[in-house]
């Protein structure tokens, strides 16, 4: 029973690697200084899992992003770029983020999760630059010794991650096999445990040709190197029985996300040749294992595999937890008993191993306290609350529904009288150094705070009815994260003061945690969007984050289904509904940007994934008067395939980030979306500013595709990002080009 896991952390306590990004970036440390930095934070990663682990993965830290690394390991620069050799950091970082008007790789979600990787451009050819894994192994070797082992993202994962399928990605993994066979031989020259090779993308759906080009892939590596074909994020059982034949040292599976290969262990049998990497505690989420359980199921493996060739891991890489709940000093103790962050993750596979090793009676006094720990949060008070368990069993099983949208429409204009093409934003406005600084120091000056707050949203109204758009926002100055600030308010939540992890780059964020039944003891928004509306005759729109986006980005209590505490958290968007309307609010904003990130990786799991989630959404907004007209938002507009669920999520207003494709969504929307929609007339993420002219081409195109009552005229985005000089150059030039569009269609 050795010990190891499948990736670990970047980010540090205090976010040193942030740090030493951004300082770098900006000028203020050289290229030998950040080099120092980040040397010593990649000691310190290592020598924090070496105290604790037999076998410590090396290769999985990155200075962005790991399938960035890859792509220049392989030679996949964009021309655009120039020669980027593997060790040029001005060039890796331009490939990155960007430079002197080229455009970055583009960056989309990993998986279904809040990590973010760079998509490789694929090149004419490809060619080994520089086996960076390499250079790592010899670095670890030298500071943990053999416990340093490889991580590679394996090729096949790669050129999925590339967007590649079918024949193209035969094509393509055909040239990278050599490339990898390549370093494969030279890494086995290190005197290594194993190579790790991940390939999650296999726990998703692959056609039969896919499988072959996969399988003929790892026969070949298998003849240089101890490969251990790493999976995570599922089960891999469709493709269970081929990967035990494979000619590989041995396979990691996910225990936990992928229940289902404990069974096909135990159905299948487990190759006497291979090893097993178990992926036996979460790398995904926050709360404690339930070592007894695992313990017996372990135990019951070994039937099937020897202990010697049994390792304990986590179930992914994780890179998705933050460091250690040691640094949360105000959490409460009902809560904080029942968590493990990374550091405590690799103390619970200590644990484990010594127990299966010699026997729980030689840790009997640690065994005891982590149970009793795990225990006294699920003894915790606030856990199970009977008022929201009735609440939410007395909704039944149907989804409710409102009035039907043609009828909602004309209550809606009677009440709103907006122009056509009405004009709106998609809720936050500039954070400025100065509200970050008030929110600081509010413990402290809770007043002057209030005042800064109710200053902004003054200056927001001013601004927006200067400009002359018809909808207006409050700006959401009282808002650090949208998922963040509504968690701090309601009850069952709670937020870290540490929990940081990444998302891109050096950007981090830090999920709440869903630690009991979720319900509303106060209103959360009513306060600031009333002022809004008592400053000006337009109306003021509130705006509030959907239940599957709040479950998206927190880490979810494990002790209930996703479904139920989506349901827990649409009744107390409800509340704040009802509360909204009651103060005069007739326009109520509920984005949902993660709803695409939530879908499952196979296909077969959508419908289920798909009605809960517009269940929950829809018991949010079901009570809302017919008059008030319910808005969403969301981010990454590869919706083709699910534009059902978006209709049937029953919104009057969507709008949309189109800003980039120009339309393609809109030409698969035609006819099978009917209620009004903004695909974005700019791009926020860029500091470009558009011009009217531009704006005007894009609305006429949009006209293209949709009758102008079906309309209306937003960025793509929030502009949270954005200064305020390039937000009112955008928004002017918008409402200029909203204006001539209108005169034009009279
Ligand atoms: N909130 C949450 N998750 C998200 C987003 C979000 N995931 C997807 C997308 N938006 C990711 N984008 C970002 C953009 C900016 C930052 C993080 C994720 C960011 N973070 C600050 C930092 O790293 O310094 C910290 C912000 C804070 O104080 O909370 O800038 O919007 N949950
Ligand atoms: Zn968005």
């Amino acid at each position: 029973f050795q010990t190891t896991v499948v990736g670990y952390p970047r980010v540090g306590v205090g976010r040193p690697y942030k740090q030493a990004l951004e300082r770098f970036w900006s000028g203020k440390l050289d290229e030998t200084g950040f080099r120092a930095a980040i040397n010593e934070l990649r000691q310190d990663r290592l020598a924090i899992q070496a105290q604790r682990l037999d076998l410590v993965p090396v290769g999985d830290f990155s200075l962005y992003d790991h399938v960035l690394d890859t792509a220049l390991m392989l030679g996949a620069v964009p021309a655009r770029f120039g020669k980027v050799d593997a060790h040029n950091l001005q060039g890796y970082f331009a490939m990155a983020r960007g430079r002197d008007g080229l455009p970055a790789l583009e960056m989309t979600k990993w998986f279904d999760t809040n990590y973010h990787y760079l998509v490789p451009e694929i090149p004419e050819r490809w060619e080994l630059q520089a086996n960076l894994v390499l250079e790592q192994v010899r670095f670890a070797q030298n500071l943990v010794g053999t416990k340093a082992r490889p991580v590679l993202l394996g090729p096949w994962t790669f050129l999925r991650l590339a967007r590649l399928a079918g024949a193209e990605l035969t094509k393509h993994l055909q040239q990278l096999t050599p490339i990898y066979a390549q370093i494969v031989r030279e890494l086995n020259d290190c005197d290594l445990a194993f190579i790790q090779c991940d390939e999650p993308a296999l726990v998703g759906d692959v056609t039969e040709e896919e499988w072959q080009a996969f399988a003929a892939c790892y026969r070949e590596l298998s003849k240089y190197g101890k490969i251990v074909v790493q999976t995570y994020y599922g089960d891999v059982t469709p493709w269970y029985r081929e990967l035990c034949r494979l000619p590989i040292h041995g396979l990691g599976l996910d225990l936990v996300q992928g229940h289902a290969n404990w069974a096909a262990i135990q159905y299948h049998g487990f190759p006497q040749d291979k090893i097993l990497v178990a992926g036996v505690v979460n790398g995904r989420n926050v709360w404690r294992s339930d070592l007894a359980d695992l313990h017996a199921k372990i135990t019951g493996l070994s039937e099937f595999v020897a202990p010697d060739r049994l390792i304990l891991s986590s179930s992914c890489s994780l890179l998705h937890l933050p460091e250690t709940v040691t640094a949360e000093r105000h959490l409460p103790v009902a809560v904080s008993s029942g968590l493990a962050f990374a550091q405590e993750r690799l103390a619970e596979l200590e644990l484990l191993a010594q127990a299966l090793r010699e026997g729980i009676a030689s840790v009997q006094t640690r065994w005891d306290a982590a149970l009793a720990s795990r225990q006294q949060w699920l003894d915790g008070v606030g856990r199970i609350v009977p008022a929201v368990r009735e609440r939410s069993a007395g909704l039944g099983a149907e989804t409710p529904a409102r009035l039907a949208y043609a009828e909602r429409v004309p209550l809606q204009q009677a009440k709103l009288n907006l122009p056509l093409l009405p004009t709106t934003t998609i809720g936050s406005f500039p954070q400025t150094a100065a509200l970050r600084k008030a929110r600081a120091e509010a413990k402290r000056d809770p007043n002057g705070y209030a005042a800064t707050i109710q200053a902004e949203i003054a200056h927001v109204i001013g601004l927006q009815e200067q400009w002359g758009i018809d909808v207006l926002v409050h700006g959401e100055p009282e808002r650090n994260d949208m998922v963040q600030f509504f968690a701090e308010h309601l009850a069952g939540y709670v937020a870290t003061q540490e929990g940081w992890v990444q998302s891109y780059g050096s950007r981090c964020v830090r999920p709440p945690v869903i630690a009991g039944d979720v319900y509303r003891t106060a209103a959360l928004s009513v306060a600031e969007t009333t002022y809004a509306q008592s400053l000006t005759e337009c109306p003021v729109k509130g705006m509030l984050t959907g239940p599957v986006t709040m479950l998206q980005w927190s880490f979810v209590r494990d002790d209930l289904p996703r479904s139920v505490v989506a349901v827990q958290i649409g009744l107390a968007l409800r509340d704040e509904v009802a509360d909204l309307e009651a103060a005069g609010i007739n326009i109520i904003q509920i984005d949902e940007p993660a709803f695409r990130e939530g879908l499952p990786l196979r296909r077969n799991d959508w419908q289920n994934y798909l009605d809960w989630a517009v269940r929950a959404f829809r018991i949010a907004t079901s009570e809302a008067k017919p008059s008030t007209q319910i808005h969403t938002h969301m981010c990454y507009s590869d919706f083709n395939d699910i534009i059902a669920a978006i209709a049937a999520l029953d919104a009057d207003v969507i709008s949309i980030e189109d800003a980039r494709s120009a339309g393609s969504l809109l030409a698969d929307l035609e006819g099978r979306y009917t209620q009004q929609i903004g695909p974005g007339v700019y791009d926020i993420h860029s500091p470009n500013i558009p011009t009217v002219e531009q704006l005007v081409a894009r609305m006429q195109q949009l006209l293209n595709y949709l009758p102008a009552t079906q309309l209306w005229i937003n960025p793509d985005c929030g502009l949270k990002t954005r200064t305020y000089a390039e937000v009112a150059a955008a928004l002017q030039a918008m409402v200029t080009a909203t204006k001539q569009v209108r005169n034009q269609i009279g």
